[in-house]
């Protein structure tokens, strides 16, 4: 019996980018990341149409059980002294997790529980990071080439971006040449 084998689609590990037939490409910039960043003027003198993000997914099955596969790849640079990061967000479903993989650059994932309480991960080529259920996560790049990373996270997760709009716990900026975490008050 002669069995077809399927070609299923590639992902290159050394930038991400995908190798399928109807890939799903998004593009976040600037002018989309309304208080995003904590120093307004800056943000405001940078043109609106300037790219910061790009995602890419693989066409899914939708429906419980069923995953998202997608790759981000973060722009490095500066908002004043705030890096480069993805607006971020909840799971819709609090309860579903997600896996990132570091692919290339350097970054951090920066985590938030329900409680307000954050941590950050170190993103590198090859980083393995798991994000719990009832976590907000959001990509700095804190390096000087593109951060892309991996992640797999189940169809019916769903994006919560409202429940953070008072912004994260914490603030990664470039200060006296050092890359430093500040808490920020009021979320
Ligand atoms: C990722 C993110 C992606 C862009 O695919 O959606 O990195 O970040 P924002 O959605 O916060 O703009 C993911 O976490 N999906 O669940
Ligand atoms: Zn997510």
């Amino acid at each position: 019996m002669n069995i077809p084998v399927i070609m299923p689609p590639g992902v290159a590990f050394q930038n991400g980018h995908f190798t399928a037939e109807n890939i799903i490409n998004k593009t976040t910039h600037s002018g989309d990341l309304v208080g995003v960043f904590h120093d307004e003027a800056a943000w405001l003198a940078l043109p609106a149409n300037t790219p910061i993000y790009q995602v890419e997914m693989l066409q899914s099955a939708q429906g419980e059980g069923e995953l998202f596969v997608g790759t981000t790849h973060l722009n490095p640079g500066r908002v004043g002294d705030e890096f480069y990061m993805t607006r971020g967000h909840f799971h819709q479903r609090r309860e579903q997790g997600e896996v990132y993989i570091g692919l290339r650059g350097t970054g951090l994932l920066l985590l938030q529980d329900e409680q307000g309480k954050a941590r950050l991960e170190q993103v590198s080529t090859g980083s393995v990071h798991i994000i719990p259920g009832a976590t907000a996560h959001r990509l700095i790049n804190t390096g000087s080439e593109v951060l892309s990373t991996l992640a797999v996270w189940p169809t019916i997760a769903g994006h919560d971006y409202a429940a953070l709009a008072q912004g994260f716990a914490l603030r990664v900026v470039l200060q006296d040449d050092k890359i430093q975490a500040k808490e920020v008050q009021n979320g």
